[in-house]
């Protein structure tokens, strides 16, 4: 898979995606990202992205012309089309089920924003879809355009360790959807807290009853919402 990410800020990725399992999965050429910054394709000499609402109103937006210059700089850097995506609050909420869907793309184009938002002719001139990553407000995409890619890189084959590791996850079809059994290593007893007994019973068709159970019922005790899906 090829990810691609415009951003002001290409810096802002370069720690997490050089750490740990993002670190590795691009080493092996399991996924290849690659960062551009909109601000080279400001046609100014003050390297000019951003200007003020028509219309009147707070904040700058972000202007079409660096965007769409450099999309079309990186569009030609792979034959790949792929699917271009903006980060905004605007956007569909991202969930387990859409990072599995992206999971399966040859190639993602990600445009993270800053200010107040995009000119609106950039989702409708790149026919763009949004994702955002909750209902709250950050200070740009950059760090809803990592979560995608963390959430969607940790998915693709070859990448973890045990392949089977993201199959009893949080949210998967194996926990009907909903939260993860609790899990426990040793000691045994740590602070007199003990490990529940059936984990030590070596029945295994007990031990996966006993988590599909629990795995309901702290579903239904913390995350309720997720049982009406
Ligand atoms: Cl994608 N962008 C911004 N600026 N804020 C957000 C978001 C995205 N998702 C949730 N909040």
């Amino acid at each position: 898979m090829r990810i691609d990410v415009l951003t002001l800020f290409p810096q802002f990725f370069e720690s997490p995606l050089n750490c740990s399992i993002l670190k590795r999965a691009q080493e092996t050429h399991i996924v290849e990202i690659a960062l551009t910054d909109i601000r080279d394709f400001a046609a100014d000499k003050y390297r000019k992205v951003d200007d003020k609402p028509y219309g009147g109103g707070p904040g700058m937006v972000m202007m079409p012309g660096p965007v769409f210059d450099c999309f079309e700089h990186v569009s030609k850097l792979s034959p790949e089309k792929g699917r271009v995506i903006l980060l905004t609050p605007q956007g569909q909420r991202l969930d387990q089920k859409k990072a599995i869907e992206l999971s399966k793309e040859n190639r993602l184009i990600l445009i993270a924003g800053r200010y107040e938002g995009f000119d609106e002719r950039i989702r409708i001139g790149l026919g763009a879809e949004q994702i955002s990553i909750g209902d709250y407000v950050l200070n740009g995409g950059e760090l809803a355009a990592m979560v995608i890619i963390d959430a969607i890189v940790r998915l693709l084959p070859g990448v973890l360790g045990d392949d089977d590791s993201v199959k009893d996850d949080s949210f998967s079809e194996a926990v009907g959807g909903g939260l993860e059994y609790p899990q426990y290593t040793r000691p045994e007893v740590f602070r007199g807290m003990k490990v529940p007994e059936i984990l030590l019973s070596g029945d295994h068709k007990k031990i996966a009853q006993w988590r599909r159970q629990q795995a309901q019922d702290r579903t239904q005790k913390w995350r309720p919402d997720l049982l009406d899906k």
